[in-house]
């Protein structure tokens, strides 16, 4: 399916901003990253208020991370495949490069028709390079506008052709001024 061309105004409208703060990231199928080279912090949408009643779609916004209080370990859990995982909870992160800042993100709110998931997903790539996973930590984020709805596809390939196309219409909207006024979390 080819992306309908959805054009993005000048500056947020309602029902944006919306806003969410301390959600938990959480462990996926964990796939983001293994399949796609796209790693996406999915969150708990039991923590979450007003994202979870925003149409199924692709977003943009800022993200800030942080790690979670009085953390002092790593933790191995299970996926619900069975695969482990370690929750790091942002423990050997930076603060003031990693932490603590606010970074660009795009976002996929919904039911990947691509791998047809029976549970709402909200997933945020944040265009920023981390030098570890951060499962447990938790995140404080903005929603400023809407990209695109989601889409199947044929290919692996052309979702991530179309993912590349959304960071690059995310990152060049959130710098423009009337944007920016919203970099603070
Ligand atoms: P999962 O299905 O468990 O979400 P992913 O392959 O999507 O697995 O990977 C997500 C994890 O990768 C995040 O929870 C986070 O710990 C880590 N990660 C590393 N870099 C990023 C990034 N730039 N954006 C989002 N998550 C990232
Ligand atoms: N999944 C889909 O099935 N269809 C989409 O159109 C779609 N768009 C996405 C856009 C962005 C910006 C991101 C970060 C993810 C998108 N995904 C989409 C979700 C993708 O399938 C998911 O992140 C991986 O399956 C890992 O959970
Ligand atoms: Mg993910």
């Amino acid at each position: 399916m080819t992306r309908p061309d959805v054009p993005i105004p000048e500056s947020p409208q309602p029902p944006f901003p919306v806003e969410e703060h301390n959600v938990t990231v959480i462990a996926g199928f964990g796939r983001g990253s293994a399949e796609l080279g796209i790693p996406t912090a999915n969150i708990s949408t039991k923590e979450v208020k007003q994202v979870t009643q925003l149409d199924p779609g692709v977003y943009f916004g800022w993200v800030k991370l942080h790690k979670k209080q009085d953390a002092t370990h790593s933790d191995i859990k299970e996926r619900e495949s069975g695969k482990q995982v370690e929750y790091s909870y942002g423990l050997g992160l930076e603060e003031g490069k990693d932490l603590e800042v606010v970074l660009p993100t795009v976002m996929s709110i919904g039911w990947n028709p691509f791998y047809g998931n029976k549970e709402k997903a909200i997933e945020l790539h944040i265009v920023h390079q981390f030098p570890k996973d951060f499962y447990g930590a938790t995140v404080c984020f903005n929603v400023l506008g809407y990209i695109r709805p989601e889409l199947n596809y044929t290919t692996k390939e052309a979702l991530i052709k179309d993912i590349q196309t959304d960071i690059e219409i995310g990152i060049q909207t959130l710098n423009t001024p009337q944007y920016q006024k919203y970099k603070r979390l």
